[in-house]
């Protein structure tokens, strides 16, 4: 029997401003807006992914802090599960998978095309923020 394998995404909060970032691939969903992260190596507990992912993504350090309720199915076999952080250190910069950041204010969470599996931790992050 497969396993599913857990993908992390972060709801990084950083002065009222929630982290968006464009993917740049794969094709099918460059261009998409997701909350940063990725899937968990063997042994890897998910804040221990997610601290890895933002540090490689983006260049900062951060700290989980609550996760948000739910899981929502992507690809076969994978679930997304979602972690509010708050930056520690660092400036964010899309070093890797990303070619643009957006910090949003509450007012424009929806001025971005985000991933249709990501809109759900995005609205119940907001309520958090
Ligand atoms: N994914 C969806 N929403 C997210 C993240 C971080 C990832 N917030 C999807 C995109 C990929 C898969 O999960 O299909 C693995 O993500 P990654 O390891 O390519 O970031
Ligand atoms: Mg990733």
């Amino acid at each position: 029997m497969a396993t599913v394998r857990v993908v992390v995404g972060g709801a990084v909060f950083d002065r009222g401003r929630l982290l968006a970032a464009r993917r740049s691939a794969p094709p099918e969903l460059a261009g998409r807006w997701e909350l940063p992260g990725g899937k968990l190596e063997p042994g890897e507990t998910p804040r221990e992914a997610l601290v890895r992912e933002l540090r490689e993504e983006l260049g900062v350090e951060a700290e989980p802090l609550e996760r948000i309720a739910g899981e929502w199915p992507l690809k076969p076999g994978y679930v997304l599960q979602v972690w509010t952080a708050r930056l520690l250190s660092g400036e964010a910069r899309p070093l890797e998978d990303h070619d643009e950041l957006r910090w949003l204010t509450p007012d424009r969470v929806d001025e971005v095309d985000w991933l249709d599996q990501d809109r759900p931790a995005v609205a119940a992050a907001m309520r958090l923020l």
